[in-house]
């Protein structure tokens, strides 16, 4: 006799943490799938008749290796290098390289299985992937930077390419590191094409690219606004994060007449009650991308608090958009949140909410829109970046921009098309789980034991 769906989840996890024992972020984001799409799997038993979760959750491919790099003074360091191939079945592996000390297999297994959902739901066609190193950019030189990526990329190029999976950046890996594993790729490989997303415009990248995130992010927040017949406009948005989703984020919120009032690092957080307005957000592009420096140096220069080595979820803001990384606002900065007179909270970073801050949302009714759906802005360029290298051609940035937006504009429909319960309410999660499955499920199922 078959087990129900929802006995099927419990028995399925356990098998899941044996067998993947220490990745509790891949734990998770495989439980939140599975809880999703357990009465969708009910009403459709061919799925679990056919193994597609076993197969689903299984990476295709991972490979691991020694990145050896010589440091400023002569020393071999040792990193390690990773790169998931999560799900070939919509097209190549796609998704971002993450350079960050806390880099393991199980973050990049969390990573690469929420990409191949958010994947599917930009309509394009790509596959699921990701990769990346525990080496830490921060503190390197520029110089150390380079040997380390042309390192990485000497193993990794036989790996990749632009029909078979295609890297781009995320956390510590942004333009500067896409530059120089682009350059190494070319010298071994001897052959210019779009093996990576988020290149330089003057050497195949698309515009609009390192926009997309947190524009996406912030043109979703808006579609989900919609629905209630409000806007960002006159909002008070709270944003954690200062890299590339959340300055983006924070460029958009400003454009469409929201007050920034917080972004942060991980030294702490700033809070700016006049808001920080373009001219601000300018200083800190600058602070961020050319001189790498620390949020805190905000709050001196603008005369205002730094509040070290907190999150800046206790603040009182109607949209929140965590935009820094995975499990950074757990279930008391969520109850606060919503005191406060949160209606909105929309994920520019992947997996940012933990389960039981996210049950929180869902419990209140208030607009959540997972990462998976709120932040395929970035892979969704991405996809025109790949066009546009094929064709051998550049869109303008009203051209992407257009596109961007119409993208979220769809993928939102999808998330209400599969998560709008009786009496209404639209649960975001598993409308973005449910429709990113039921793609890549059929099609594993048209392609046969794969
Ligand atoms: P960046 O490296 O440009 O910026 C990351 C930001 O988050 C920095 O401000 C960083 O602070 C902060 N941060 C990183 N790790 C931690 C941590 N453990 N605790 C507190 N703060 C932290 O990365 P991105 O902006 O590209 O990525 C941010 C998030 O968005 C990630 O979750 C990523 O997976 C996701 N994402 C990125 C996309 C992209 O296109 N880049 C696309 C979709 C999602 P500090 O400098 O102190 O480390
Ligand atoms: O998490 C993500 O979607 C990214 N880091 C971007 C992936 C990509 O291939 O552009």
């Amino acid at each position: 006799m078959k087990s129900s769906p929802n006995n099927y989840v419990e028995h399925f996890m356990a098998r899941l943490i044996e067998k993947n024992p220490a990745q509790p972020e891949f734990h998770q984001a495989v439980l939140e799938v599975l809880t999703s799409i357990s009465d969708y799997l009910e009403e459709n038993p061919h799925y679990i008749n056919s193994g597609i979760i076993d197969r689903i959750i299984e990476p295709e491919r991972i490979i691991i290796f020694r990145v050896p790099w010589l440091n400023d003074v002569g020393k071999i360091v040792i990193n390690r290098g990773f790169r998931i191939e999560m799900n070939s079945a919509i097209g190549p592996y796609k998704g971002g390289l993450r350079f960050h000390p806390s880099v393991n297999l199980g973050i990049l297994k969390f990573l690469a299985f929420e990409q191949v959902f958010k994947n599917s739901l930009t309509t394009l066609p790509l596959g699921g992937g990701k990769g990346g190193s525990d080496f830490d950019p921060k503190g390197k030189s520029e110089n150390e930077v380079m040997r380390f990526c042309q390192s990485f990329m000497t193993e990794l190029y036989r790996h990749i390419g632009q029909n078979t999976d295609i890297p781009a950046g995320d956390i510590g890996v942004g333009g500067r590191e896409i530059g120089f594993l682009f350059g190494q790729y070319k010298r071994i490989k001897n052959e210019f094409t779009g093996v990576l997303t988020g290149k330089g415009i003057n050497w195949g990248g698309s515009l609009i690219r390192p926009e997309a995130t947190g524009y996406g992010n912030v043109y979703f927040a808006e579609e989900m606004l919609k629905t209630k017949g409000d806007s960002i406009k006159g909002k008070e948005v709270l944003i954690s994060g200062s890299g590339n989703v959340a300055q983006f984020a924070a460029e958009k919120v400003i454009e469409l007449g929201g007050k920034v009032l917080t972004m942060s690092d991980s030294d702490g957080y700033i809070l700016d009650k006049e808001g920080i307005d373009a001219k601000k957000l300018k200083f800190i592009m600058n602070l961020k991308n050319k001189h790498r420096g620390r949020i805190k140096e905000y709050a001196e220069k603008f005369k205002i608090l730094f509040h070290p080595k907190a999150r800046p979820w206790a603040e009182k803001g109607q949209i929140a958009l965590p935009c820094a990384t995975q499990n950074e606002m757990n279930k008391d900065e969520a109850e606060q949140l919503i005191k406060n007179g949160c209606i909105c909270v929309s994920e520019g970073a992947n997996m940012p909410c933990t389960p039981d801050a996210i049950d929180i949302f869902i419990d209140n009714q208030i607009l959540y829109g997972p990462g998976k759906a709120a932040n395929a802005g970035g892979v969704a360029v991405s996809g025109f970046e790949m066009s546009q290298d094929s064709m051998r051609i550049t869109w303008t940035r009203k051209e992407v921009d257009a596109q961007l937006k119409k993208i979220m504009k769809h993928i939102h429909q999808t998330c209400a098309k599969y998560g709008t319960k009786p009496g209404g309410f639209v649960n975001y999660m598993d409308g973005a789980n449910i429709g990113g499955f039921v793609k890549v499920a059929d099609t594993m199922l048209d392609q046969g034991a794969v």
